[in-house]
């Protein structure tokens, strides 16, 4: 059967939150033809196990696994190489987005007044349900990168995004880049169409990120992002004669 969607979920020790999710993202999705690709990166937990006994009851759900732990950016790269819908949701595995959202940046996406360069529908968290800390270091960084960058995204971090898979595979691919979709989408000449949608507390596991190291890296990678976004000419359009 072919597919129309593909859910890419990256999950590193989330043993108590992806099945829940998983049923989620299923009874959101009914009236698509999808498939759902979790992809653990390494887990110490049992989440290759609880996704391995999911499987019979859930025959759209794709498990793939990576050897060595090589980071959230990865694993959605790997979800996406191995996707065979032609529009990809990419979704956090902690359950803070809510797949209830997911047919909205659908609709959002396929609209018909939608541009018809779009590249990307980017879900912006209406209510943050972090602590203090981190929601003020978001607000923090995503102003200096906004600054810099002039890339919009008033919420980079969200982790609820439909992306085109072609435009996605155009991209250049480095640890962290999920943080810097727009930037880079914009780059390639591609819109992006922004949606509010909602966030959830984490239930249960524990966040993978702490604020100071992820604030250190963003730092380093968007000097970088600036530089490949300076460096790029591409033509608006090619002509056949
Ligand atoms: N595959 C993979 N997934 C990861 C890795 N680190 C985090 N993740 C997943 O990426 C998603 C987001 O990670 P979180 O720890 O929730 O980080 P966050 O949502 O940016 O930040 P919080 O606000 O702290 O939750 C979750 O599904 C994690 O399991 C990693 O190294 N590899
Ligand atoms: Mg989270």
């Amino acid at each position: 059967m072919s597919v129309e969607v593909s859910v890419v979920v990256p999950v590193m020790n989330e043993e108590e939150n992806v099945r829940p999710l998983l049923e989620e993202i299923v009874a959101a999705l009914q009236h698509e033809s999808f498939e759902v690709l979790f992809v653990d990166d390494c887990s110490k937990d049992s989440t290759v196990s609880v996704l391995e006994n999911a499987k019979a009851e859930f025959p759209m759900l794709r498990c793939l696994y990576h050897g060595q732990n090589c980071g959230q950016s990865s694993a959605v790269r790997t979800g996406v190489h191995r996707a065979q819908g032609t529009l990809v949701v990419v979704l956090d595995g902690d359950g803070q987005n809510d797949p209830a959202d997911i047919p909205v940046l659908l609709n959002a996406f396929r609209h018909p007044e939608a541009p018809n360069n779009l590249g990307m529908v980017a879900g912006e968290r209406r209510k943050r349900h972090d602590n203090w800390r981190k929601r003020m270091a978001s607000r923090v960084g995503n102003g200096i990168r906004r600054s810099i960058l002039r890339d919009n995204a008033k919420d980079a971090g969200c982790g609820l995004k439909v992306l085109s898979r072609t435009v996605f595979m155009e991209l250049p691919y480095f640890d962290h880049m999920h943080r810097f979709m727009s930037a880079l989408i914009l780059r390639h000449g591609y819109e992006i169409i922004y949606v509010s949608v909602n966030h959830r507390p984490r239930v249960h596991g524990q966040s993978k990120y702490g604020v100071i190291d992820r604030m250190r890296k963003s730092i380093t990678d968007l000097w970088g992002v600036r530089w490949l976004r300076r460096r790029c000419r591409l033509p608006i359009d090619v002509t056949e004669i």
